[in-house]
């Protein structure tokens, strides 16, 4: 990579705390790049719809065309390998790949994902393959999503046809990204898709999705050879917004949904104790044994931590509170706090007792190129290695940290957002779909090299 336009920053992160193979790597996800939503044979996703409903995402931006990253993926893989990235990790989209959710599987999508493979195998890249960032097929939709108890089967018949059809190749799978976030904003609250506000829908869907981790995992296991098998979790810190009883208890409701609900009953076979009762009308015998199965690492995506405040009319009796004023915050308004990263990292670490992941940890804002074309974003820059600082921090004091992925590649679509909120380390034009390596490229390639 070539930074003629900026003065990039040493990485302050202690090197001798990094083992020589940790894996430095970056995310993304299929919806949010991708494009070419009608193309060989893909069926619309709970997305498409939710875009298409009028005042669900800003600007009525929609994943129609993204980053054009389905044609344009040959050009996003050399832009991986000018950063030295060794790992990358991306999602499938199950619409795709089975187009009505289950039954026939549709070749042309599947063939997408065998040249994306063999391209980043070819660059020296590893691919890391997660099932599921939040595009289920419509057509499961229409039979209910993830409150449909037989989608635990559906899940593992698609995990069945990844297995056979990458696994030759592909030896890192994720089951789920971020469980809490397509369960607690999709059925809880009603802002992510399927768009659904309602109490036992979220435990109903969250218990099932547990329930498909599980089988997917025994169908990985049993297809493919030598695979390493895990999932990605968002955990953060909660804090009550202010120290009255009701925030306090606001706080840990949200942490036991948030932080809890998914990565304790897939490692220790057992909902938190706070929110154990809820789930029991929809657990049945037998469950927690399916849905906890041997895993050999754990993703952790972690951005900032997070505030509570009591709301009695929620579904789940809390909302998000605000940070103090005082806290330093990224564009998009995100809290930075590195020191509660590192925290977040070993307490990971301790609590399930398994290699770490981080899968994704990044900072948002709204970069624009200067007048010269470069994106010079420093706040990012300084996000990054604050973070990363931390990192060396967490493994200095005995974390089993293995790599880290920056989110994301590629700025694209962030959600409810919209185009608006950039998270990438290369900036996308979204109108001429040119990539611009930001500052914080330049960092992370420079970050690599130092510790490679
Ligand atoms: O863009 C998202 C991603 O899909 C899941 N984790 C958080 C990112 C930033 O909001």
């Amino acid at each position: 990579m070539n930074a003629k336009t900026t003065v990039i920053p040493k990485p302050s992160i202690d090197i001798s705390a990094i083992p020589a193979d940790f894996l430095w790597g970056v995310s993304t996800s299929s919806y949010q790049i991708e494009g070419a939503v009608n193309e060989d044979g893909r069926a619309p996703s709970i997305w498409d719809t939710h875009c298409r409903q009028k005042g669900r995402i800003a600007n009525g931006d929609t994943g129609d065309v993204a980053c054009d990253h389905y044609h344009r993926y040959l050009e996003d893989i050399a832009l991986m390998k000018s950063l030295g990235v060794k790992a990358y990790r991306f999602s499938t989209a199950w619409p795709r790949l089975l187009p009505r959710g289950r039954g026939a599987a549709n070749e042309p999508g599947l063939a997408f994902y065998d040249r994306l493979i063999d391209a980043t195998l070819e660059a020296g890249i590893e691919p890391w393959l997660c099932l599921y960032h939040w595009d289920l097929p419509q057509a499961l939709g229409d039979l209910g999503g993830w409150t449909n108890r037989d989608i635990a089967g559906w899940f593992a018949d698609y995990a069945a046809l990844i297995a056979r059809r990458y696994g030759d190749r592909v030896k890192r799978f994720a089951t789920f990204n971020e469980p809490s976030v397509s369960t607690i904003f999709g059925y809880a609250l009603g802002w992510n898709a399927p768009g659904v506000a309602d109490r036992s829908a979220y435990f109903k869907a969250a218990h099932h999705l547990n329930l498909a981790h599980g089988a997917a995992i025994d169908v990985l296991r049993d297809h493919v050879p030598g695979a390493l098998l895990g999932a990605v979790h968002n955990r953060q810190q909660v804090y009550p917004s202010t120290d009255t009883p009701e925030d306090i208890q606001a706080a840990a409701l949200l942490d036991a949904h948030w932080n809890l609900v998914f990565p304790d009953p897939q490692r220790f076979a057992a909902y938190p104790a706070l929110v154990a009762r809820d789930f029991e009308p929809y657990v049945q015998a037998g469950d927690m044994a399916r849905i906890c199965r041997p895993l050999d690492w754990l993703g952790l995506n972690h951005y900032s931590p997070i505030y509570a405040k009591t709301d009695p009319a929620s579904q789940l009796g809390f909302a998000w509170g605000s940070a103090p004023t005082s806290m330093q915050q990224t564009g998009i308004g995100w809290p930075i706090h590195p020191d509660a990263f590192r925290e977040e990292l070993i307490e990971t670490s301790r609590r399930y007792g398994l290699p770490v992941y981080v899968t994704e940890n990044g900072c948002g804002s709204n970069d624009a190129p200067n007048a010269e074309g470069a994106i010079l974003d420093e706040q990012r820059v300084h996000y990054l290695d604050a973070y990363t600082k931390a990192l060396g921090e967490a493994l200095k004091a005995g974390a089993d940290v293995r790599g880290y992925f920056v989110w994301s590649l590629l700025d694209n679509f962030e959600w409810g957002a919209g185009y608006g909120n950039r998270f990438g380390l290369v900036h996308v034009d979204f109108t001429t779909q040119k990539r611009t390596p930001k500052s914080s490229a330049h960092w992370y390639a420079g970050l690599i090299r130092a510790t490679g």
